[in-house]
């Protein structure tokens, strides 16, 4: 390998699209980013987008811009994109972009000698819709409700395409747009995510969906690794034109591959006339492989909500969360668990334990008075449970609530719902204890045997209830991911990762790290592994490749391995899917 060969990450996301630079020893070193609001004020979009009552979209023409900017800024810093060896990419999931007939031969001239900029090239002409619906969309109930008939509910839905229909998913958003939009809809010759979008401009020819965020799609069927027949079918049966097969490509690329930048990219920016282009993938999937995470680990990201991340390889779908093939590990998955609530919960607790004291706490966003809680064990909670949903929750499916409740250690039965415990500060205990928990007991079917066992006199035949999983508490006891790793805004708070690192029980270690970069990361890391595993110049799999050059010196290691504390937790899995009975 040439000493200085570089891989770059983009990352288009919602409010801007990044550029990462990496040097083959995996450090970052150099970035670039274009904010859509602030350079690109001429599309007039708020934070990205352009929201009209439920229906919420994107400007196509500004992500061409904000290309040729963000490289026009590598550019101007005299960066070596001749170095440049491959590119990947991060960008938003579900977004859909309609290319027109006259994409194709609009694309094929970036093949040759560029004179104007890109969206001299792919105009307006190429699409056959100017904008692509946003993940935050939420205007396609109508659709979700006949995809999940099509399918027979929910829970088919979810076991088919490893998520129950949701507004963003791209399924539905289609077959609104072939519903209410026949014209444009009839004019479009092939749909794309805005991942292949990307990857479509970069090697400058339509090329197919990428498979890892095919999944976010509600249309492919994730065992069979093909559309599924029925959805296809579904959107054809709402169209004259009967295409939808067709507009998608027929089928996903399974290559690592996906070509060579185009001329338009070598010649402009003095990319190398050999730089590979590896599929761009879903923002998620790309968190994933920003970190050197292997089969039963887990990303907990603790922010305004909390979002679960894991590598599986059990294909144990729930409407609840959602399934995607993994992006750089063959017969893998990425579960991902997003919850409503999270920071804004705690800080509630917080504000009411500063309010009881004199001083200026309260004022102060303190979290002193509440992490001392969190972690004084001097006083028993044992029998102590309680949900704090501000926010209705998604998992488990409830509306806004909080609930007390005392249960009997014995049994694990709830004895009564109380209006507050003992003492106010058990609430700070009880609110990291039960979401912690809460992920705890979902991650748990995703996970390998891990050959554990409880210390305590439980009755393992009881049954447990979490969403639409039933199964002996014995199955839940057996369960422990190998490492945690904390990311996010609360993992700064030692008290919460520490008290969150006891409950979840990894038995490998529990790290922390900021991640800023994370999505243009993962993109720089799957470019880099991509060419060197299909040059052959490396043998070895995507997370030992990781594993083996990850610069850990950025990863802190923030607690030993806890088997007592992990087994004290195994009694209040029974009393937590009864309070969960009692929530609607
Ligand atoms: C995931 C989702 C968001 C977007 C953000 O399902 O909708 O995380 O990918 O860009």
């Amino acid at each position: 390998m040439s000493l200085d060969s570089y891989y770059l990450g983009f990352d288009l996301s919602t409010q801007q699209l990044k550029c990462l630079a990496i040097n083959q020893d995996l450090k970052i070193v150099h970035s670039e980013t274009v904010e859509f609001e602030k350079d690109l004020p001429h599309y007039n979009t708020k934070k990205g987008v352009y929201i009209h009552g439920d229906t919420i979209e994107c400007p196509v023409a500004m992500w061409l811009e904000a290309l040729d900017l963000v490289l026009s800024k590598y550019h101007e810093a005299k960066f070596p994109l001749n170095k440049v060896m491959a590119v990947s990419g991060s960008c938003q999931q579900h977004g859909s972009v309609y290319w027109s007939s006259q994409a194709e031969s609009l694309l094929e001239q970036l093949n040759k000698k560029p004179e104007k900029d890109l969206l001299h090239y792919v105009s307006s002409v190429a699409f056959a819709r100017q904008t692509a619906p946003n993940w935050q969309d939420h205007s396609t109930a109508k659709q979700c409700q006949e995809f999940e008939e099509c399918i027979g509910g929910p829970e088919k839905m979810a076991q088919l395409t490893g998520s129950r229909a949701h507004f963003r998913f791209t399924g539905p958003q289609i077959l609104k747009i072939a519903q209410l939009e026949p014209e444009a809809y009839e004019k479009t010759k092939t749909i794309s995510l805005v991942s292949n979008f990307l990857t479509s401009i970069l090697v400058g020819h339509l090329v197919e969906l990428e498979e890892a965020d095919a999944c976010g799609m509600n249309l492919y069927d994730i065992r069979e690794r093909k559309f599924s027949d029925e959805l296809l079918h579904l959107i054809d049966s709402s169209s004259k034109d009967k295409t939808i097969r067709q507009k998608l490509m027929r089928a996903p690329m399974k290559n690592l591959i996906a070509g060579t930048i185009c001329k338009y990219f070598i010649e402009k920016y003095g990319f190398n006339t050999n730089c590979k282009v590896s599929p761009m993938t879903g923002d998620n999937l790309a968190t994933i492989c920003s970190l050197p995470l292997r089969k039963n680990d887990v990303l907990v990201s603790l922010g305004t909500s909390t979002t679960v991340l894991l590598v599986t390889d059990k294909y144990h779908p729930s409407p609840n969360y959602h399934l995607f093939i993994h992006p750089t590990l063959p017969n893998h998955y990425m579960g991902m668990i997003c919850y409503c609530n999270g920071s804004l919960a705690r800080e509630r607790i917080r504000d009411e334990l500063n309010k009881e004291r004199e001083n200026n706490y309260e004022k102060t966003n303190d979290w002193t008075l509440f992490n001392q809680a969190v972690l004084d064990d001097s006083e028993s909670s044992e029998n102590e449970l309680g949900v704090y949903f501000p926010l209705g929750e998604i998992v488990p499916s409830v509306k806004a609530i909080n609930k007390r409740v005392i249960f009997n250690p014995k049994t694990g039965m709830i004895e009564r719902e109380v209006a507050k415990f003992k003492d106010k500060r058990h609430d700070a205990k009880n609110i990291v204890e039960s979401q912690a928990l809460s992920c705890r007991v979902r991650i748990s079917p995703l996970l390998s045997d891990s050959n554990a066992s409880s210390q305590q006199r439980l009755n393992e035949d009881t049954i447990v209830k979490f969403d639409y999983d039933e199964s002996p508490l014995r199955d839940y006891l057996n369960k422990r991911p190998e490492r945690t790793f904390f990311v996010g805004g609360a993992s700064k708070n030692d008290a919460i990762v520490k008290k969150f690192a006891q409950v979840i029980g990894a038995t490998k270690g529990n790290f922390r790290l900021e991640t800023p970069n994370s999505c243009a990361l993962g993109g720089c890391y799957k470019a880099m592994w991509s060419l060197l595993y299909d040059s052959n110049k490396i043998a070895v799999p995507f997370d030992k490749f990781l594993n083996d050059n990850f610069p850990w010196h950025v990863m802190e290691s923030i607690s030993d391995v806890d088997n007592e504390n992990w087994d004290r937790y195994n009694s209040k899995i029974v009393p937590l899917s009864e309070l969960e009975k009692t929530l609607i």
